[in-house]
């Protein structure tokens, strides 16, 4: 029998201004899955994160950081970091918020539904069992109806698109190539879930409870948003022209 998906993992942490979580956050995956590496993906925070993950990382070693030179968001810094994971030979690769969002109790339950054969498995607000506390009405709404909208145009099977906490199989990252994407916000989550269920790959969703930030400052922006549904959109009618031209063919 070939080794678990998880036989060598890393755990990817972007992070932008997140001093107040990031020791507590790395400490914690370091708690749920000890034998994970962690690479932290900064963007030259203006806060010193970077300088406090260097700090840790001496401290419980197994931490890598990227230090890059300015915000280029949330995509960008997943392209660099997994780019890096599929380099180093990781086998698995996780994401995940260091805000505790995402709860990193979570993270060997993703692992596991990844050694029974998943591909990649999504933890999800929006299957039963999952839920979203502590956020106002009107972010609840916005990803709820956001994700709704992603996945009637797309025809994703996927209920939560836009979640960040996520393990992948390197085969099937390396094989979507995440570098060659463009989104700089969240809409990098939703074309990733793209390419991989256009390859036939199995992707599996998993229930979890997702928390608002208790520490820190919000990165979300209307830009971010509009980028995410202007994206969708403008795939969602690429899918329908390419059948079209198929059919007409
Ligand atoms: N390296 C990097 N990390 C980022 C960037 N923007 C957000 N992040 C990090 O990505 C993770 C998820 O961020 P988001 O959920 O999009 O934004 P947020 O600030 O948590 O906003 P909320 O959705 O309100 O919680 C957090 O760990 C952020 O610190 C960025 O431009 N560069
Ligand atoms: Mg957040």
């Amino acid at each position: 029998m070939s080794a678990p998906a998880s036989t060598r993992t890393i755990v990817v942490l972007p992070t932008y201004d997140e001093a107040e979580n990031v020791g507590r956050m790395l400490a914690a995956v370091r708690a749920a899955a000890p034998s994970a590496d962690v690479l932290v993906v900064d963007d030259n925070s203006p806060d010193g994160t970077a300088d406090l993950v260097e700090a840790v990382a001496a401290e419980l070693g197994q931490i890598k950081l990227l230090r890059r030179p300015g915000k280029h968001g949330l995509g960008s810094a997943y392209r660099d970091g997994f780019a890096i994971a599929l380099d180093e030979g990781y086998t698995a690769i996780v994401s995940m918020d260091v805000d505790f969002s995402h709860d990193p109790a979570v993270v060997p339950e993703l692992l596991r539904v990844l050694d029974a054969g998943a591909d990649a498995v999504i933890g999800s607000r929006y299957v039963p069992g999952g839920a979203t506390v502590d956020w106002p009405l009107h972010r609840r709404l916005l990803s709820r109806w956001g994700n709704r909208y992603t996945s009637l145009v797309l025809g994703l099977p996927v209920r939560d698109c836009t979640s960040g906490f996520r393990a992948y199989r390197a085969e099937a990252m390396a094989a979507i190539d995440p570098t060659s994407t463009s989104a700089e916000g969240y809409a990098f989550l939703t074309e990733l879930v793209r390419r991989l269920v256009a390859r036939g790959y199995r992707v599996m969703e998993t229930p979890i409870v997702f928390a608002d930030r208790r520490y820190g400052r919000s990165k979300m922006s209307g830009r971010i948003v509009a980028e995410s549904m202007l994206l969708v959109t403008r795939w969602g009618i690429g899918d329908i022209v390419a059948r079209v031209t198929r059919r007409r063919r």
